[in-house]
């Protein structure tokens, strides 16, 4: 097709239409309850996280264009595997999603939650492919106990070139200056990470938030620029 975009250079920022395209061939790989269930991954792993309510499911759905792709519970707390999707195209997988289960969910038992928090922080510290971090925030709330505890475990990643972004959900729910304050508290706190707002609802942040996973899953290999 003569109308696609030229693929950009790595490490560049995209064309948004090549960063949704990218987005749209994301397709269920795998999904695992344990870590040691989950494949070797040689392509850039991008992880979505959060407390269970935060908007993963439908911001992985969004940013895939697609319905079902991750399934947007109605019931917080039930997607407690990790599940990766694959985006390139057919063929040639060229980076990975991954759906992580959401935490925080009063309704879970002590010990499920405990269970998972291990999970999750094995996940952060040890998984080889992981490349970048999405913690999806709902601005109403802000970051919690619990997305502090997990900005520590990571941060240590974070210094060594993990990439991470806060997306702060739901932006629809917010007025402009509501979006503004939120978005400048959120950046304080982060400690000086990316932070963008994201609506599903409106589409809001959408392009942006493809085309910077694009770029973190192509990155300038060095010696290039
Ligand atoms: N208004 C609004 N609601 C949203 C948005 N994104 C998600 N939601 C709602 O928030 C709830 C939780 O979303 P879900 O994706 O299942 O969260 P998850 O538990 O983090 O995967 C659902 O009822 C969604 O419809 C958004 O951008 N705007
Ligand atoms: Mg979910």
């Amino acid at each position: 097709m003569s109308t696609t975009p030229q693929a950009p250079a790595p490490g560049a920022l995209p064309d948004a239409k090549v960063a949704m395209g990218w987005m749209h061939t994301a397709r269920f790989l795998t999904t695992a309850a344990q870590l040691h269930q989950l494949p070797a991954i040689e392509v850039p792993e991008i992880a979505f996280v959060g407390r269970s309510n935060a908007g993963k499911s439908t911001c992985i759905n969004t940013l895939a264009q697609q319905r079902q792709l991750a399934f947007a519970s109605k019931k917080p707390g039930r997607t407690q595997h990790i599940n990766l999707f694959a985006l390139g195209k057919q063929g040639v997988m060229d980076a990975v999603l991954a759906d992580l289960p959401g935490y925080g969910y009063a309704a879970v038992s002590r010990s499920d939650k405990q269970r998972w928090q291990q999970v999750m922080a094995n996940y952060l510290v040890s998984r080889k492919s992981l490349s970048g971090i999405v913690l999806l925030c709902d601005p109403r709330l802000g970051l919690t106990e619990l997305d502090e505890a997990l900005l520590e475990v990571v941060r240590p990643r974070v210094e060594q070139g993990l990439k991470f972004l806060v997306l702060l959900t739901k932006a629809d729910k917010l007025t402009r200056s509501e979006q503004a304050k939120a978005l400048s508290i959120t950046r304080l706190n982060a400690g000086g990470g990316e932070v963008r707002m994201f609506s599903a609802l409106k589409k809001q942040g959408v392009d942006e938030v493809a085309q910077l996973l694009w770029q973190w899953a192509h990155p300038a290999v060095d010696g290039e620029s």
